[in-house]
């Protein structure tokens, strides 16, 4: 099979920043994504729906024109979040889901939630009303090693979640390890888990052999190759459970290079093309459409998009940087050669 067509995807999860820089990574996004689960960590959170709704205008200034982009926008959880806040922004259509971030877990989530039992009551509507809560699963206790705070997180805090409130409907985002795979699989049909495209090809030997290289470097940390193993099996497995989100976190060249570097891999330049190489390696090019556009609208509850899709063989060079409106950002994949290329869209 040389070429393939896939009804339009979806990003359930990208950020998008703000101001310049969003202006010059969101036509990465909207040129191939129908839709995209926004992330909600900026300076400062957005914490309200008249946050939200600002930033959705500030995103659709940025997408060119005739893209057909909608961009779904994302509460900040915190210790002081109103129930009443979120259903009504839910109920008005400014947001499509909830993000939890526990305080400390990745960039920008100092305001973020600190004990899972002060948002309860925010949860339990969310649970009344079918609202989706996408979760950052790491725990921040400063004794779990780093490598092993997803799997922490799902004993911790995920597990006894879900035995107090048996109907919220979970996405864990950016899914890194194998028994974060294997709870998803065994819950119930309202927990769901993304899978980014750096997950699915490097283990953390990218990060550290050879000298420390930071732009294989996000959080959560790749794992071991066992899980990208079992996140390989799990995203071209064929289950409903488990569909595409980027987790595309620009930062500029010189913050990754840099005595603390930044966490985030910026993949939305090609990052259709990068998840399709997978499918391609696996042997399952049948189950990619499910994975990218089919999965994630039957579990947020949205009909799937119109348009279609095509991508073809083709070696198509990574560049080793990319401008972003003046920001000098290094794309993932960059200065290889990935073996898919866009062809069309209808
Ligand atoms: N991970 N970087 C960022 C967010 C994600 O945890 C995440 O979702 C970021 O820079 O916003 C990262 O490594
Ligand atoms: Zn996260
Ligand atoms: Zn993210």
């Amino acid at each position: 099979m040389n070429t393939i067509t896939i009804r339009r995807p979806d990003d359930w999860h990208v950020h998008l920043r703000d101001g310049d820089v969003l202006t010059g990574v969101t036509p990465y996004t909207a040129r191939v994504f129908g839709r995209a689960i926004v992330m909600p960590n900026l300076v400062p959170p957005v914490t309200t729906a008249a946050m939200a709704d600002d930033y959705r205008r500030r995103i659709m200034a940025a997408v060119p024109a005739g893209s057909g982009f909608t961009p779904l926008m994302t509460c900040y959880l915190t210790d002081s979040t109103s129930p009443v806040d979120v259903a009504d922004g839910h109920a008005a259509g400014i947001f499509t889901a909830a993000k939890l971030y526990p305080a400390g877990a990745t960039t920008n989530s100092a305001s973020g939630v600190t004990a899972i039992r002060n948002i309860y009551p925010v949860l339990e509507v969310m649970q009344r009303i079918g609202m989706v809560l996408c979760v950052h699963g790491e725990v921040t206790d400063p004794e779990i090693d780093i490598f092993d705070r997803e799997a922490v997180f799902i004993d911790r805090v995920l597990a006894p979640l879900l035995r107090d409130m048996p109907g919220l409907r979970v996405v864990m985002e950016h899914a890194t390890t194998s028994q974060a795979v294997q709870f998803v699989e065994g819950a119930g049909d309202n927990i769901a888990a993304t899978i980014t495209p750096q997950h699915l090809h490097i283990n953390r030997n990218a990060m550290l052999v050879g000298g420390i290289r930071p732009h294989a470097y996000c959080l959560p940390v790749a794992k071991r190759e066992e899980h990208r193993q079992a996140l390989r099996r799990a995203a071209t497995g064929g289950s409903g459970k488990f569909f595409l989100g980027t987790d595309s976190a620009p930062h500029a060249k010189h913050m990754k290079e840099s005595g603390c570097g930044c966490a985030g891999i910026f993949n939305a330049p090609h990052a259709l093309e990068s998840y399709l190489t997978v499918f391609d390696q696996e042997d399952a090019l049948d189950r990619f459409e499910r994975f990218a556009s089919l999965a994630g609208p039957a579990f947020y509850r949205l009909p799937v998009n119109e348009g279609t899709i095509t991508l073809v063989r083709s070696e198509q060079p990574v560049p080793q940087v990319l401008d972003a409106a003046g920001t000098t950002i290094v794309p993932f994949h960059a200065g290889e050669t990935i073996g898919w290329k866009i062809l069309s869209m209808n």
